[in-house]
């Protein structure tokens, strides 16, 4: 059990904006609570930012970006980053406290997340100096054309609570880089460890202004911001629904959006797999981070031959997996992060249940940890058209089906509204391609399964989303590209024709 006995209150840690490098309350005063998952109730007392609090931080954010800020170099941003890069490498055992209590995340994972965050930064301000226009020599005879590729402005960055800072890095670090200033939105649930981090964007000597956070408990905080006719570029994760409201609303003042949304990602297990390998994937495709997982496995489709093997197998570890408190090194699963969602998964699973699949481990909330802990479940006799099998669960929940032939399973898999990942477990390297290929999804792991690197294109296909985070090409999302024509002649030229 944790140090903490579940039901104590302990003082609220004091969390309040941070905008325009000061940190404020919010303009009428208003605070919340955010919930610890695992004790259950509020640890720390956040600010909660409203319609004024987004005009200030637009405005600071604005200021920057004409400022100071906007006349750096690249060279000059690139220091900063790396600055930041080793106050956060510092700190890295603090920040996941934090994001643990705020969220659940096991420590351990909270720990190897936080420490991927100064590689991102190193990445992108590796490139902050490298965003070069280019020449056009002979666009036509009388001109020399050059473009110069500008910061797109202010960006507001709208987060989730699955893993806030990894998830704000992917669009704050090319923001940076390309010189733009950025407004956090984190989500309602986990404001906590955003918040710690701009102490660390603070003590780096980022020019006030550059990056603010406004924590709120209302969603129409976030709507207002994306709203706002002085954000010009929205960076969003989340659901599918959020995200469709939210590039609408950013369409209409024409602020371009990229949205990472969610998956229902298939895992397709072959039978000259190694198993061991394939079964370790599945494990952490679906139960790490408790299923909370854009990326999350969660269609496990397996050749006919070993369909049994490999179910008995997933089930074997499944029910080893040690629950518990997320601040233990030893425990290997947490509770669902927030009420809401808790109430989702279990409402996916009794559909699962009515519809006729069988849980073959697990099925129901756990009712030895209480709070918002599920089984770790593994779902056979499911069919492509059930619910389970066809909407995000977002929880520690896999479906388990056999196919015949690669066609078949290559078909099920696509089988999806979603395109986000998928994984393919075999030894053939000519099926790895024919099948990689064919997979309608922005990733594919072949033989493993949850590797993340800045320089790797990151993002969905169909409804999982927009554009792609981390690569080389992510930093264009946040620069605009301008032509430049220097006529050469000197020659007088005709008003009334083109040219
Ligand atoms: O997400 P939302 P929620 C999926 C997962 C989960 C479901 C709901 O299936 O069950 O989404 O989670 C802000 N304008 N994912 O409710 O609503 C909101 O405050 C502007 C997948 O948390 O998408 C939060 O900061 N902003 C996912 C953010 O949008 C608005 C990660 C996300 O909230 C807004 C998380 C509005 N109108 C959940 N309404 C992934 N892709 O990894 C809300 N927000």
């Amino acid at each position: 059990m944790s140090s903490l006995a579940r039901t104590e209150r302990s003082v609220l840690e004091h969390l309040d904006l941070y905008i325009g490098g000061q940190w404020v309350t919010a303009a009428d005063g208003r605070r919340f609570e955010t919930i610890d998952p695992y004790v259950g109730h509020g640890w720390a007392s956040v600010a909660d930012a409203g319609p004024a609090d987004v005009d200030r931080a637009v405005q600071a954010a604005q200021d920057a970006f004409a400022g100071p800020w906007g006349k750096m170099t690249g060279a000059q941003r690139a220091r900063l980053m790396i600055r930041l890069a080793e106050i956060v490498e510092r700190d890295i055992s603090e920040l996941a406290k934090v994001e643990t209590r705020d969220n659940g995340k096991l420590i351990r994972d909270a720990e190897a997340q936080v420490a991927q965050l100064p590689q991102w930064l190193r990445y992108f301000a590796g490139l902050a100096d490298k965003i070069n226009g280019e020449a056009i020599s002979d666009a036509h005879p009388n001109f020399f054309v050059y473009t110069r590729r500008e910061p797109i402005g202010v960006v507001a960055g709208i987060l989730p609570w699955n893993a806030p800072l990894v998830l704000m890095m992917f669009k704050l670090a090319p923001a940076l880089a390309a010189g733009c200033t950025f407004i956090a939105k984190p989500s309602e649930f986990t404001p906590a460890s955003t918040l710690e981090f701009a102490k660390r964007v603070d003590e780096a000597g980022f020019p006030p202004g550059v990056f603010n956070v406004l924590s709120s408990s209302a969603r129409e905080t976030g709507a207002s911001l994306v709203a706002h006719e002085g954000i010009n570029k929205v960076a969003f994760t989340g659901s599918v629904q959020t995200g469709v409201a939210v590039a609408q609303a950013a369409a209409a003042h024409l602020a371009p959006t990229t949205l990472e949304l969610g998956g229902k990602s298939p895992q397709l297990i072959f039978d000259d797999a190694d198993l061991f390998a394939a079964v370790n994937g599945v494990v952490a495709g679906i139960f790490a981070a408790t299923g909370q997982m854009c990326h999350a496995g969660s269609r496990v489709l397996v050749q006919r031959t070993i369909f049994s093997e490999v179910v008995d197998r997933v089930v074997a570890r499944a029910r080893q997996i040690k629950l518990g408190d997320p601040s233990l090194p030893e425990t290997e699963m947490g509770p669902i992060s927030t009420g809401n969602q808790f109430a989702r998964v279990k409402d996916l699973l009794k559909s699962a249940l009515q519809e006729g699949a069988v849980a073959a481990c697990g099925g129901k909330a756990d009712p030895e940890l209480g709070g918002f802990f599920v089984q770790p479940t593994v779902l056979t006799n499911v069919r492509p058209e059930m619910r389970v099998m066809r909407e995000e669960v977002f929880g520690p929940v896999v479906g388990m089906m056999a196919f015949d032939t690669e066609d078949e399973g290559v078909a099920i898999a696509n089988d999806t509204r979603y395109g986000l990942a998928a994984g393919i477990w075999t030894n053939d390297i000519r099926r790895v391609h024919r099948v990689a290929k064919r997979l309608q999804t922005g990733t594919v792991w072949v033989n493993s399964y949850r590797a993340a690197a800045p320089s790797v294109p990151f993002g969905g296909q169909k409804a999982s989303g927009i554009g792609r985070e981390n690569g080389i090409n992510s930093i264009n999302e946040f620069t605009e590209t301008k032509a430049i024509w220097v006529e050469l002649s000197g020659e007088r030229r005709d008003p009334f024709r083109i040219g």
